[in-house]
């Protein structure tokens, strides 16, 4: 009876632990990452990734971010000017000592081309691999859940 009870609690405890979307490794937290699918008026083949990079550590920057869920990504820049909105490649997005980088609607992300296996799109509540490389060398591979359009 007390076995049962523990053995149901743990399960509790590790749903949460699932549940709780942060990964952290070598002084690099990721908080609440997702993929943002992207309008139908794209064709719904590119596809965002949203996320706060917080850092314990010195001044690093993220240079590269892949998968095998996109035929290509890239790290944007996103340039507000008076009526439009143009995304620029970046060669690699600051991560401040002590401090955080914001990935987020209308600004800094990153860009998955071509998602999905080809033929086939993600889809919400899909999850997909993704690799994350450091100028310090440090890569951090986590897990990102697939959200619908919001
Ligand atoms: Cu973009």
């Amino acid at each position: 009876m007390t076995l049962k009870i523990t053995v149901r609690l743990l399960g509790v405890l590790l749903v949460l632990l699932a549940a709780c979307g942060t990964k952290s490794t070598g002084g690099i937290t990721i908080i609440d990452p997702y993929v943002r699918l992207a309008p139908p008026l794209d064709g719904g083949n590119n596809a965002s990734i949203y996320m706060t990079v917080r850092n314990d550590g010195p001044a690093d920057k993220l240079l590269s971010a892949t998968t095998d869920a996109a035929s290509m990504t890239m790290l944007h820049q996103t340039t507000l000017s008076a009526d439009t909105a143009s995304m620029s490649e970046m060669a690699a997005l600051d991560l401040p000592a002590n401090g955080t980088l914001e990935l987020k609607p209308g600004g800094n992300h990153i860009m998955l081309m071509g998602n999905g296996t080809p033929g086939k799109l993600l889809e919400a509540g899909q999850t997909i691999s993704l690799r994350l490389t450091f100028a310090s060398g440090k890569v951090i591979t986590l897990n990102v859940p697939v959200r619908g359009l919001e």
